[in-house]
């Protein structure tokens, strides 16, 4: 059974924090608070499915954490933390492992992209991340998950293993006098016009951390003057900008740049489209960059003010850590007695 209106969601420090984590997970968590208990995440242990620099996941640790707040994230009524500071993260992965089949991994396509022809050399972790993704959420029996888009098969898994879970151990379950759906079908929020933004070099490819060119994504610490610099060369088509949506079909980069304007804005893109109906892009680029310097330039300066002083970003991750842990344990006690583990 959930836990009514418990939010859970993460972000992995593997890089650069960009717009799209913004725009498609970040800003969304902040409203959630007025209306939800928050559990947010930073998923150091998904990091490291693939190879991070010690130091520089520490640096992006404490990125992430103070993005967060910088955004409007109250580290106080809610819960923000570090993932590997609550093994039951790790434990309760375990049981899923043994969960989840082989076959349901194969088919992500986020492991898909990002093993690409190299799938016998990548980490088992890698193939496995789905598993730990299930274990975050279900761990805290969450109600909702605010993600982008990207992330929708990883949720539809989650729900897959927690009724495997529930079927598999009914009779356990019902021995401990539990309730009958012990873990929730958890439900996505994902919704808005900026659920998948994409590269600023190729409209059908996804703005991401590990995308080798800087110049694809709009990092949240990026100055004024990058960020103009990265718009003005962002890939378009030679045409204006459409009067209404039906004109962006088939114009990947005019769509994006467009719906990156709309949730910046909080417009609709029709309503951008209204605006901006017949311009070419040395009318639109200058004024997407302003508008995305007059929303990231305030969180900037106050992330770098967090970023500057890490005991105190530490002792949020810190104090976060043990407030999840006890909710974690909970669960916890409840699964290894489930399963048949003796302690
Ligand atoms: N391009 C995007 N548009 C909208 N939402 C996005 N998210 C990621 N990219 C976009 C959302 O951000 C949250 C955190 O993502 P993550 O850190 O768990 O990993 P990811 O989805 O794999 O994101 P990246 O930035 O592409 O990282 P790498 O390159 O390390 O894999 C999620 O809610 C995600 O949907």
């Amino acid at each position: 059974m959930s836990i009514k209106n418990r939010v859970f969601s993460g972000i992995q420090p593997s890089g650069d924090l960009h717009l799209g984590n913004y725009l498609g997970a970040i800003r969304r968590f902040v409203p959630l608070q007025e209306t939800h208990e928050c559990i947010y995440c930073v998923v150091d242990m998904h990091a490291i499915t693939v190879w991070q620099d010690p130091d520089e996941l520490r640096r992006a640790t404490r990125e992430v954490a103070s993005a967060f707040i910088a955004a409007g994230i109250d580290p106080k009524a809610h819960i923000v933390f570090n993932q590997s500071q609550v093994i039951q993260h790790a434990e309760l992965a375990w049981v899923f492992n043994c969960i989840a089949r082989i076959g349901w991994m194969n088919r992500m396509t986020q492991f898909k992209d990002k093993a690409g022809k190299n799938s016998e050399n990548v980490s088992l972790g890698l193939l496995a991340y789905p598993s730990l993704m299930a274990a975050d959420i279900l761990l805290y029996k969450a109600s909702h998950v605010p993600v982008g888009d990207d992330q929708k098969q990883h949720l539809e898994l989650t729900r897959d293993i927690a009724a495997k879970f529930n079927n598999d151990y009914a009779a356990s379950i019902a021995a401990e006098g539990l309730a009958e759906e012990f873990f929730p079908l958890t439900e996505p929020l994902i919704a808005g016009p900026a659920t998948r933004i994409m590269s600023l070099r190729d409209g059908k490819k996804k703005m991401s951390k590990s995308d080798p060119s800087d110049a694809s994504r709009i990092s949240l610490l990026d100055d004024a003057d990058a960020i103009a610099k990265k718009i003005k060369r962002a890939t378009t088509d030679p045409e204006p900008l459409p009067s209404d949506e039906k004109g962006l079909e088939g114009r990947p980069e005019a769509d994006n740049l467009v719906g990156i304007y709309a949730a910046l804005s909080d417009k609709s893109k029709a309503d951008v489209l209204a605006e901006f109906g017949g311009a070419g892009w040395g009318v639109f680029k200058p004024a997407l960059a302003d508008l995305a310097v007059s929303v990231l330039a305030p969180m900037a300066g106050e992330m770098q003010r967090l970023i500057d002083d890490p005991e105190t970003i530490d002792a949020v991750l810190r104090e976060g850590a043990d407030r999840a842990r006890v909710l974690a344990e909970e669960t916890m006690t409840q699964v290894r007695r489930i399963v048949g583990f003796i302690r």
